[in-house]
């Protein structure tokens, strides 16, 4: 008996499911760079090349590790541009008796693996992704019964289930949660420590090459490529945040500096998503620190729910609520995604330096994706549809699992509260206060109307104004609306005056 065992490019562990019990005279492991995959949506070049490259990696150490490995690359002459014909071809040419998945990252490709079993007359087993700390079960018996999906309970009880951070039955330090230490501006005297890079090897080069010429018209800075590719180089980002930022992780968490786009951040998205380094190894070698005396205990528990509690979570949520999920659109948003957030034509600083810094990175982090590009794209109502895909597109982390809750969930508000209390709506004070991005704008922060001032300001009330039916009676945003239904008449007109003129240069693709 013998298997054909797929793995994906975000399936890149040797724990994996579909690896594990493989016998490495008789299976065959098959790996592809197919077409489909890599434009269904048009991904960043960056993303594209990391993730060839690490799967070319991953494949040279599993063929030096004694498997037996059948691997297509993307040019090669009879590539046949699907993960469902290239099985087709593989289990044709080697007469294997099975066929062995692992869980995939996206609904779309679950629908695929499941219909393959009509297609082929030999088994086709499709085996839980048991890389995550909770299981989609686990989640669904959770959510079971509750009206309200919060994280912080989900956390607390994975936190208890794991025995990260617990002293017996209680949180370590007493608490369960330090982020009231976790909202300072960057301290301009702090040296924030180069993040690590590596140098493109052979395969990596070969890489860039081949998506300079295949992806041509993809969005995304190809040069500078500096991700890591393997394992081992994994495990060495993950090594020097741990040994030097993750002290400052925490207090710097929300900060955003203009020019300074890596900060106190781990950068670990990327080999956390794609399998390179798993949680469970992540989160102890956290903890360890904050019990060696290494890092202080806001740092640690902020880092840490990160990965036990968001990264958990929304995995939770999008195998729960999908398909439904994708189509949700609560807040009735209908706007078409403006065009600068490809070219980053744009006079409003803030979005002009995330959007080129994640055209040069396939990166932001957490605060640029939420209260800079999410909040703008929230308070102008673009619909989600443009919204997902553009993160989908643009993030080298981004699978929609991870990414869907984050847009639909988190900052657009599209499934009415089901993961977020309420919209993450802010005007430029919070910018103002959490970065230095207004002091080099075009825009004036302090003002509230008019041609000069900062178009978050007028555009955050004119969102609450628009919203007032699906929002108004949130408790949560008891305060802005109580603000809001005392304004004059005369200030509400300007606020609707100025997102007007606002709205219609935007729809009309002239510079904002
Ligand atoms: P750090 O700040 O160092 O955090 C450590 C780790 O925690 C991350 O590596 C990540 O694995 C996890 N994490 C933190 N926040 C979240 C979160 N909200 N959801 C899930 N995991 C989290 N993250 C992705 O991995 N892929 C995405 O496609 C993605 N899309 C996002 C879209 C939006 C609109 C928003 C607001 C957030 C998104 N995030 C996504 C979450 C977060 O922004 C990134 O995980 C983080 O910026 C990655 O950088 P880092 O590794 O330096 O993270
Ligand atoms: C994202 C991606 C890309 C760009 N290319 C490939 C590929 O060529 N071959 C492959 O096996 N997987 C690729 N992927 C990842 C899959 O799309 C991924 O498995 C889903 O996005 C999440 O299940
Ligand atoms: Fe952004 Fe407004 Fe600040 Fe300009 S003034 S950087 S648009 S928040």
């Amino acid at each position: 008996a013998s298997a054909l065992r797929l793995v994906l490019a975000d399936q890149l562990s040797i724990s994996l499911a579909s690896l594990r019990d493989c016998d490495k005279k008789n299976d065959l492991i098959l790996m592809a760079e197919v077409k489909s995959e890599a434009s269904y949506v048009k991904h960043h070049k960056k993303k594209i090349a990391f993730l060839f490259s690490a799967m070319r990696h991953f494949a040279a150490k599993l063929e030096n590790e004694g498997f037996n490995v059948r691997y297509i690359k993307y040019d090669d002459k009879d590539n046949q541009g699907s993960l469902f014909k290239e099985v087709k071809r593989a289990v044709e040419i080697s007469r294997v008796d099975k066929i062995e998945l692992t869980f995939p990252g996206e609904f779309r490709v679950l629908e695929d693996f499941k219909s393959w079993r009509q297609k082929f007359n030999i088994p086709v087993n499709i085996l839980d992704d048991d890389r995550f700390l909770s299981s989609i079960d686990d989640f669904a018996d959770w959510a079971q019964g509750k009206k309200q999906l919060r994280m912080e309970y989900f956390y607390r009880q994975i936190r208890r289930s794991t025995f990260t951070l617990m002293e017996g039955q209680e949180p370590t330090g007493g608490k369960w949660n330090y982020d009231s230490a976790n909202r300072r501006a960057m301290d301009n005297e702090l040296s924030i420590p180069v993040h690590t890079q590596f140098e493109p090897d052979a395969i990596t080069q070969e890489v860039l090459d081949l998506v300079a010429h295949q992806f041509a018209d993809h969005f995304g800075n190809l040069e500078h490529f500096h991700f890591a590719c393997t394992r081992e180089q994994a495990l060495q980002v993950l090594k020097s945040f741990v040994a030097q930022r993750l002290e400052n992780f925490g207090q710097y968490q929300d900060a955003m500096v203009q020019g300074k786009p890596w900060l106190f951040h781990s950068h670990i998205s990327f080999y956390l998503n794609c399998g390179l380094l798993l949680p469970k190894e992540v989160i102890e070698e956290a903890e360890n620190a904050y019990r060696n005396g290494n890092a202080p205990l806001n740092s640690v528990e902020g880092f840490i729910r990160q990965i036990l509690g968001w990264r958990e979570y929304v995995r939770g949520i999008y195998w729960l609520k999908m398909p439904d999920y994708k189509v949700e659109n609560a807040l009735n948003a209908k706007r078409r995604l403006p065009e600068f957030f490809w070219t980053a034509d744009t006079n409003m600083n803030c979005l002009q330096q995330c959007i080129t810094e994640t055209r040069d990175n396939a990166y932001a982090h957490h605060i640029q994706r939420l209260m800079v590009l999410g909040n703008f794209l929230l308070l102008s109502g673009v619909h989600p549809d443009e919204v997902n895909e553009w993160y989908l597109i643009v993030y080298a982390d981004a699978y929609e699992w991870v990414e869907m809750p984050n847009v639909s969930g988190m900052i657009l508000y599209a499934d009415g509260g089901l993961l977020a209390s309420k919209p993450y709506a802010a005007s430029g004070s919070y910018i103002n206060k959490m970065s230095n991005y207004c002091q080099h704008c075009h825009y004036n922060v302090k003002e509230k109307n008019g041609a000069q001032a900062c178009p978050f300001n007028y555009l955050y009330w004119d969102f609450l104004e628009r919203n007032k039916e699906a929002l108004q009676k949130n408790p949560r945003l008891g305060m802005p609306y109580s603000t809001l239904n005392k304004m004059s008449d005369d200030k509400v007109r300007r606020i609707r005056q100025d997102s007007d003129i606002f709205f219609t240069a935007l729809d009309n693709n002239q510079k904002v």
